[in-house]
């Protein structure tokens, strides 16, 4: 770990070096910005969803309600925000029913998009197999009710860390995803949170570098979450020699 201040300090120095040195050959650039424009905070919302979990008297469980998905909180290695686990459906996803979920940005605004940055990380570990897997990006200027075109098809892998997934810019009123599968259960499927970048066009220099840090500052995030990932498989492995329990779990339990 205590190599990481360093590798910043030389990352952002190379970055400075780089950017002060080559012409504006990326002025025309396309990349990601640096605003979330799905976080609540910046007047994201979610404005349909297909289920969310209930306990057993049918009542919505606010630590597991959909809107988790853009609190802006995250499950991070032992921690777990008390009143934010992430977002658990109340069925298992498939392609014929596929669990789905709508954001709008502030004021139902069109966006130009360029990146979603799914984290799948919630209170439960990766091995029950819950948490997201295949996920089909759709868009649309008009409604939330459609219709949709489809930006991508996107994989993410079971594992605690953001991912994040780039795609030719697009207009967007509404986003909807569209996921199908998760890693294995037949309970549910879940998601701690949900960030959506616009697609900047570079007109200077200053642009190009504040972009270029944003991306890098992501870069390290996601670093940072796989670090604590290796470092917490390995004292897995230490405390225990036994092999992890298969995810077998049956509908209709009640949630734990
Ligand atoms: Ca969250």
């Amino acid at each position: 770990m205590t190599k990481i201040p360093l590798l910043i300090g030389t990352l952002i120095t190379v970055l400075m070096i780089v950017s002060l040195t080559v012409p504006l050959y990326a002025s025309d650039a396309i990349t990601a910005g640096g605003t979330n424009l799905a976080a609540a905070e910046m007047g994201g919302r979610i404005v349909a969803f297909s289920s969310q979990a209930v306990d057993e008297n049918g009542k919505v469980m606010p630590e597991w309600q959909v809107t988790n998905l853009i609190d802006g909180k995250h499950v991070l290695g032992n921690y777990t925000p008390a009143d934010s686990y992430g977002w658990s459906s109340q069925h298992p996803p498939s392609e014929e029913n596929p669990e789905w979920v709508v954001i709008a940005f502030a004021n139902d605004q069109t966006r130009l998009l360029r990146r979603i940055v799914i984290d799948p990380t919630t209170d439960d570990p990766p091995f029950i197999g819950r948490w997201v897997r295949d996920v089909e990006l759709q868009v649309s200027t008009t409604t939330p009710e459609g219709p949709y075109k489809t930006v991508g098809r996107f994989l993410v892998v079971n594992k605690p860390i953001e991912q994040h997934f780039d795609f030719l810019p697009v207009e967007a009123r509404y986003v909807r995803l569209v996921i199908t599968s998760n890693h294995g259960s037949d309970k549910c499927v879940e998601m701690g949170e949900v960030e959506i970048y616009e697609a900047i066009v570079g007109d200077s220099a200053l642009d190009d570098v504040i972009v270029r840090l944003e991306n890098l500052l992501q870069e390290l995030k996601q670093l940072r979450d796989f670090k604590l990932y290796q470092q917490e498989q390995k004292t897995l492995e230490e405390v225990t020699t036994k092999p992890a329990p298969p995810a077998e779990e049956s509908e209709g339990q009640p949630k734990q």
